[in-house]
């Protein structure tokens, strides 16, 4: 039986059709809901909040992953990824035969479970012997990682919940901390239209604590307001353009990041580039 399912934001929702619920577990940190869609695919859900589709999940995880990657100032051969566990971040930095480790920390050992059994094209970047995986609290484990990772990206829910001390400044000063000198780091920073002043934040902790600093806009037609941001941040030379591309083999892989995008995501609306300079 078909069933609209709703993500909503005070006064307003983005709803989706779905057909068949394949998952509706209650874990010990949040609400999971797994959904066949009538035409996007598949449906992940955490605590009412969209976190991903399968028609567009390809754009906000080749971005998330490959910001970063490319914002390091050097070749990156360890990367972190804090939350994600449905594993989309995983999928797409196990496409760089460069990295030598991916390990993943997730708070919450359902989501994993769920999405290797219910959303295997997200979930088939846990099959890289690469990946190690860690079930625990984000801000702990970068505590116990100084000076450890040339990439972290934190692919977090919103700020509620398990994904709420994310956004904070001392986590982000705990991310610097794990950085070896030059890394970088991209994490899940909101949309500017639906939560500025979270979006504002942490792009201040990040340029505070780095040398640059930015919001990187995504087009993700399935996220309310269809853009989300990536808040990239380094030591490095740059984290407006790419230091380095994708090879020719990789870029036909990729279908949302080039070059291009990585210089372009950082051309903002006036009134968002306004926010970030207040
Ligand atoms: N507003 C929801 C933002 C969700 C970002 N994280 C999504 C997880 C996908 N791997």
């Amino acid at each position: 039986m078909e069933r609209w399912v709703s993500e909503v934001n005070e006064g307003w929702g983005l709803t989706v059709n779905t057909r068949n619920q394949l998952c509706d577990i209650r874990s010990k940190y949040q609400h999971i809901e797994i959904f066949e869609t009538v035409n996007l695919g598949k449906l992940l859900m955490l605590d009412g909040i969209i976190q991903l589709t399968s028609y567009d999940e390809f754009a906000y995880h080749e971005m998330m992953a490959n910001l970063p990657f490319y914002a390091c100032g050097h070749t990156p051969e360890r990367a972190l990824v804090i939350g994600g566990g449905d594993g989309g971040v995983l999928r797409e930095l196990g496409r760089h035969p460069e990295l030598k480790s991916i390990d993943i920390c997730e708070i919450d050992a359902e989501v994993i479970k769920a999405a290797r059994e219910f959303l295997s094209e997200t979930a088939c970047g846990y099959d890289d012997e690469r990946v190690a995986i860690h079930v625990g609290d984000g801000s702990r484990f970068i505590q116990e990682h100084p000076g450890c990772y040339d990439i972290i990206i934190v692919d977090s829910t919103d700020p509620a919940g398990p994904g709420e001390p994310l956004f904070g400044e001392k986590f982000y000063a705990g991310l610097k901390r794990a950085l070896k000198p030059g890394g970088a780091i991209g994490t899940q920073a909101e949309s500017y239209f639906l939560f500025p002043d979270i979006a504002r934040r942490v792009v201040k902790f990040a340029k505070g604590l780095f040398k640059n600093a930015g919001f990187a806009q995504i087009h993700v037609p399935t996220y309310p307001t269809g853009v989300i941001g990536c808040c990239v941040a380094s030591d490095s030379e740059c984290v407006f353009a790419p230091l380095r591309s994708p090879d020719e083999k990789l870029q036909k892989e990729l279908r949302y990041y080039t070059p291009e995008i990585h210089r372009g995501s950082f051309m903002l609306p006036g009134f968002a580039r306004e926010l970030f300079e207040r």
